[in-house]
């Protein structure tokens, strides 16, 4: 357990320092009084069972963990429109405080479960008491209508444990499309939304000034 307590210390320091620093990014347009293209950032560790079960899945040895499981350390960015998804890589590709080592898009090229999200994989230095550690980190950037989708199929998948009965693989296939359909939808109207959002924060600014 120890072992396990020091090998995932650094993953843990690293979505905590990533958050700060992702969320910060949120905090800077709001300064300036910009639509922000990032709504909200979550971030964990991946639990044991699971670095345990995806070792076991892919058939990678347990002294490879490091290199092989990209998503150790996992963070999930929001955005309201896909638009919002291409100027946040472009974010985080000018950062300078980490490396991105892959970009996978399954906007582009959604997977065949139906599954849109923008994956960036990160080399990441820990600064530690030994001295620095560059771990792996997995960054999903999707809206909030990809998040919606992805975390209930997630919650179904964890359920039927991925063989899913067919009415249900149908209904999660339309509601992959519908999402999609809503994304584009609210891309279409994203001028009046942004204009709408900042309309009601200046007011808000206004009264607490009062
Ligand atoms: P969790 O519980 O989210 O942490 P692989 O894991 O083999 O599919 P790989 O090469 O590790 O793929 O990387 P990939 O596909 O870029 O990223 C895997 C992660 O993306 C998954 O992590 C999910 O978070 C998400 N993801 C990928 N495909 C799907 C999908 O069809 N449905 C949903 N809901 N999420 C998906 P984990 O390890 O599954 O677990």
């Amino acid at each position: 357990m120890k072992h396990w307590d020091q090998f995932l210390a650094p993953y843990k320091q690293a979505i905590d320092e990533l958050k700060v620093k992702l969320r910060g990014m949120r905090g800077q347009f709001d300064l300036d009084s910009d639509h922000s293209p990032i709504e909200f950032v979550t971030g964990r560790v991946k639990p044991i069972a699971s670095i345990l079960d995806k070792a076991n899945q892919k058939g990678i040895p347990l002294d490879k963990l490091e290199e092989e499981i990209q998503d150790i350390a996992g963070l999930r960015i929001m955005c309201q429109f896909v638009e919002d998804i291409h100027l946040v890589v472009k974010l985080l590709r000018n950062r300078n405080d980490f490396d991105i080592i892959e970009e996978r898009d399954y906007i582009s090229h959604k997977k065949t479960s139906g599954y849109r999200s923008y994956h960036v994989v990160i080399q990441y230095p820990v600064q530690t008491i030994h001295g620095e550690k560059k771990i792996l980190a997995e960054i999903q950037i999707r809206t909030l209508a990809m998040n919606f989708w992805a975390t209930i199929e997630h919650s179904l998948n964890y359920k039927y444990k991925g063989v899913f009965p067919s009415d249900i693989q149908m209904r999660l296939k339309r509601a992959a499309e519908a999402a999609f359909r809503l994304d584009e939808e609210m891309s279409l109207i994203r001028g009046e939304i942004k204009d709408a959002q900042a309309f009601f924060t200046r007011k808000k600014e206004l009264k607490q000034q009062e």
